[in-house]
């Protein structure tokens, strides 16, 4: 047995290479092949951003950098795995790895810092289902981590660098964050409510007054059900053609990575919208390792070790 603790870090996943796109896609669509346009469409969005997204090799930076962090300051006392939902290494093999190790604590951390039933409830309920059998294995779980100052700050910070932009009157800030099927929103999912308290704690900490940003939704699947809006291309758009806004800033706080949400809905797909409309945009970076990330999950370790 080991006196060692494991952190979990648990997201999305990304695929590795262009052949892996088609299990990727089934396992998203709960083991459901997609129909060949909803296959092509993905595939030729991964070609537009070179051929696969970061979002692998950020995960895994993340994983080092807090690694070495918690060395730092904790030498020897913690393991961090990294476990994903649709792609290998799944979560429930790293909490099969963490079983192997002889390690019986589990601190399950979802890499997106708001909490949701739908998305990061399941990975906790993933990671948990390998446990059933191992009453002696405590598993400890972060719901949401948003709140966090090193968080807050990783981005009201460049808010602030941008302030004698942001003070013109020809821009507008857009807050971003993934949209969910409103059918999970109307069920109770608490996902929208901490997004949205999540960007007016960012826009306070800035500064800035209502007039200078506004909150839209980013990604919406494409499917027939209602998401929720609305969409972030549409209000920039309505803000160049009704508004006079010639600049748009978008923060993409819903998310802490470079992904093909980002390099192509944002830097690709809203940027073209924006600038067929003659206004210009700027992107606020992403957290990926930033140290500030990480001092934000080696906090939330740290409360769960509390706990
Ligand atoms: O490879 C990459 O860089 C992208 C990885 C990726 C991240 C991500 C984040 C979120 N998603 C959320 C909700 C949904 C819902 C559906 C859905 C569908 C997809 C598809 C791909 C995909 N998601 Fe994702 N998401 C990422 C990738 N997502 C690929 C399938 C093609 C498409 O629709 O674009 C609809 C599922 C369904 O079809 O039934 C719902 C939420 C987040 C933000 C939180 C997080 O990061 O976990 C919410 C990264």
């Amino acid at each position: 047995m080991s006196n060692k603790k494991a952190v979990l870090l648990m997201s999305y996943g990304t695929p590795y290479e262009i052949s892996d796109i088609m299990g990727y896609y089934t396992n998203i669509r709960n083991h459901h092949e997609p129909p060949k346009p909803l296959y092509d469409e993905l595939v030729s969005r991964y070609k537009a951003i070179g051929g696969t997204s970061p979002l692998a090799k950020i995960s895994d930076a993340q994983a080092k950098g807090l690694q070495a962090q918690l060395d730092q300051e904790f030498p020897g006392e913690y393991q961090v795995f990294v476990g994903y939902k649709y792609i290998h290494p799944f979560i429930q093999d790293a909490v099969k790895d963490i079983l192997a190790a002889g390690i019986k604590t589990i601190y399950g951390i979802p890499l997106a810092p708001h909490y949701s039933a739908f998305n990061t409830g399941d990975y906790h309920a993933r990671a948990k289902e390998v446990l059933v059998n191992h009453g002696d294995v405590t598993y400890v779980e972060a719901k949401s981590w948003w709140q966090n100052d090193d968080l807050i700050h990783f981005w009201s910070d460049q808010l602030v660098a941008l302030k004698p932009q942001i003070d013109q009157p020809d821009t507008k800030v857009i807050l971003s964050a993934h949209s969910l099927p409103m059918s999970i929103i109307d069920g109770g999912d608490s996902y929208r409510d901490e997004v949205e308290a999540n960007m007016r704690t960012v826009v306070k900490t800035a500064g800035l007054t209502p007039d200078q940003y506004t909150i839209a939704w980013q990604s919406a699947g494409r499917t027939e059900q209602k998401w929720i809006g609305p969409d972030f291309v549409t209000v920039a758009q309505n803000l160049i053609e009704q508004d006079n806004i010639k600049h748009i800033i978008s923060a993409s706080v819903g998310f802490i990575n470079d992904n093909l949400e980002i390099l192509y809905d944002v830097d690709i797909e809203l940027k073209q919208a924006i600038e067929t409309k003659g206004g210009k945009l700027t992107r606020l970076q992403m957290p990926n390792d930033d140290p500030k990330l990480i001092s934000a999950l080696k906090a939330e370790v740290l409360k769960l070790a509390k706990a």
